[in-house]
C-alpha cells in the first residue's frame, strides 16, 4: 500500500495473507468462515494444471514476516476455485475463492483479530466519490531511494475515492476497464495499491459496517499520476460466489 497507514490487523480482520510455501503471493478477504476471496491472476499456474503448488491462508496476521501465534489463524487451501472466464489480457474477471481449512479440519474463528467482510447486495455500487478502504502487506514507497519501493511487510491501510467510469476511461484507461471492474484513487494520487497487495480488499463502510466492494486487480504503476487502482467488481458475482460457496444469502446487514 503506497501512502496510508500501518494498522494492527483488528482494523482490518478481515485481511488474509496468501502464501505458496514460504514465499508471500497475495492479499485475500475472509468472507464466510470458510472462504477467502482473492484474485485469479495470484494463481498463474493453476489455470489448467495443478502443479506442486502448496498454498496456505493465513488470517489475524500483522506482518507477513511475524508470528504471533495468540493472533493468528493458518489454513490449508482445501479448494482453489479460479473463474473460468479470467482473462489475462485486461484481467477481466479477476477472482478467485479459496477454502480453507485448518490441521484439525476447522474453518476461521472469530476473534477480535479474525472476522469477516459483508458482501454487498448484487448490482449495487457505492455512489461516485465516495471514500473506500484498501489493505495489504504490498509495496509501499522506499523513502531511501527515489522513485523505488518495497514490500512493507506490515499491514497498512489506505483511502482511496471509487472513480466513475467515465472518469477512469478519459484521460485514464480508455476501454482497458471492463464492465466487471471499477477504478478508484486518493485525490492527489498519493495512497494506491501495489505489487503485493493484489488480491486483497476495497472496503465500503454501510450503516456502520464494512462491505466488500473491491478486489485489488491491476493498475499502470503505483500511486502513478492519472492511473488509478482497477477493481474486480465484487457485486458482479454475488451469483458465481454463491455457487461455488454453497452461499446462499448475503444479507444487507
Ligand atoms: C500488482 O502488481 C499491482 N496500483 C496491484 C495493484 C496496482 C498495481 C499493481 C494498482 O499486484
Amino acid at each position: 500500500i503506497i501512502g496510508g497507514s500501518r494498522a494492527s490487523i483488528e482494523s482490518q480482520p478481515w485481511l488474509a495473507a496468501i502464501f505458496n510455501g514460504d514465499l508471500f503471493i497475495c492479499g485475500g478477504t475472509l468472507i464466510a468462515p470458510c472462504w477467502v476471496l482473492s484474485a485469479a491472476h495470484c494463481f498463474p499456474f493453476d489455470k489448467r494444471a495443478r502443479r506442486d503448488s502448496q498454498y496456505s491462508v493465513y488470517l489475524g496476521k500483522d506482518a507477513t514476516n511475524q508470528t504471533d501465534l495468540r493472533k493468528e489463524q493458518k489454513f490449508e487451501v482445501a479448494k482453489l476455485v479460479l473463474h473460468r472466464d479470467f482473462e489475462g489480457s485486461n484481467f477481466n474477471n479477476d477472482i478467485a475463492l479459496l477454502q480453507i481449512l485448518d490441521s484439525n479440519g476447522q474453518c476461521a474463528q472469530k476473534t477480535p483479530s479474525v472476522r469477516t467482510a459483508c458482501l454487498p447486495p448484487a448490482q449495487q455500487m457505492m455512489p461516485y466519490g465516495s471514500f473506500c478502504y484498501i489493505a495489504g502487506y504490498g509495496y509501499e514507497r522506499n523513502d531511501e531511494i527515489f522513485g523505488n519501493f518495497r514490500y512493507s511487510r506490515y499491514m497498512k491501510e489506505a483511502q482511496v475515492q471509487i472513480l466513475s467510469p467515465s472518469k477512469c476511461e478519459g484521460g485514464y484507461y480508455g476501454k482497458r476497464v471492463t464492465e466487471n471492474q471499477f477504478c478508484a484513487a486518493s485525490p492527489n494520487w498519493t495512497e494506491d495499491a501495489c505489487q503485493g497487495d493484489s488480491g486483497g480488499p476495497l472496503l465500503c463502510e454501510m450503516n456502520g459496517r464494512m462491505f466488500l466492494f473491491g478486489v485489488i486487480s491491476w493498475g499502470e504503476g503505483c500511486a502513478a499520476e492519472s492511473k488509478p487502482g482497477v477493481y474486480t467488481k465484487v457485486t458482479n458475482y454475488n451469483n458465481w460466489i454463491a455457487k461455488q460457496t454453497g452461499l446462499l444469502t448475503f444479507t444487507k446487514g
